[in-house]
């Protein structure tokens, strides 16, 4: 099997530097012989110091955002060389917080695509549909258009440390979770485009994750052809809750 299942955690903007190191030191005890590859997001505040307490054990880290530029004068951003140089292996993209309430687009999303290269960093693409867009029929165009912008430019190397995240706006911590089905049918076509953009044999790497309200009670309905691993928000805040998932899946 090429796609290793990944389950991964975005703590948004919760947790203390205290608490986040409990919880990720709690994650990794609780997590601990899962085959699953588990990665958390914590905020940046935290992200150092979670860094330092699990560097080297089961439970991966890395970003939820970065700058598109590496320094400079950009009063309150993050850059991929500043998160790569704490550790990070991986960094959100285009999450739909970031999309909608701090209007990125998909220009903004693809300069973050090249920087998180640029750095060694794996990016987690998010994507999505509105509520409104599902309704008229547009998700597909939708998802197309995030993914061509997103991947213009990147090499078939670069493409294979490529994760996406399908993350229905709808979905997103309202607890109304896509279905099962829903969720396989928006992933399949996710995968069929990857396959034109990119080609078969590089896309066979590139894992496809479902996000949107997953939480223990519903995690295992995700597992499913398709579907690679789930990106988990509200859950992943409590270990009890992130382990079953990691388990269940
Ligand atoms: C979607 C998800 C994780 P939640 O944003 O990125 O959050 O599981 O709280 O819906």
């Amino acid at each position: 099997e090429v796609r290793r299942p990944f389950v991964a955690g975005n703590w948004k903007m919760y947790k203390t530097v205290g608490e986040a190191v409990e919880l990720a030191q709690d994650l990794v005890t609780e997590t601990n012989g899962t085959v699953n590859e588990v990665v958390i997001f914590p905020p940046f505040t935290a992200l150092e110091s979670v860094a330092e307490a699990i560097d080297g054990k089961s439970v991966g880290y890395g970003a939820q955002d970065l700058c598109w530029e590496d320094e400079g004068a950009f009063t309150g951003a993050v850059s991929g060389a500043q998160i790569a140089d704490i550790g990070c292996e991986y960094v959100l993209v285009g999450h739909s917080e970031r999309r909608e309430i701090f209007k990125e687009d998909n220009e903004i999303i693809a300069k973050k695509m090249k920087a998180a290269y640029r750095n060694q960093l794996k990016p987690v693409l998010c994507v999505g549909e509105t509520d409104a867009e599902r309704k008229q029929g547009a998700t597909n165009a939708k998802i197309d258009g995030q993914l061509k912008s997103a991947l213009a430019g990147i090499s078939a190397e670069q493409a294979k440390l490529l994760t996406i995240a399908y993350e229905p706006i709808w979905a997103i911590g309202t607890g109304n979770t896509a279905t099962a089905q829903d969720a396989q049918e928006v992933c399949l076509f996710i995968r069929n485009q990857l396959n034109e953009i990119v080609g078969e044999e590089v896309a066979r790497h590139i894992r496809i994750l479902y996000g949107g309200s997953v939480k223990d009670t519903n995690a295992a309905q995700f597992c499913i052809n398709g579907i690679d691993g789930v990106l988990v928000g509200g859950a992943s805040l409590k270990a009890e809750s992130f382990a079953k998932i990691v388990r269940s899946f």
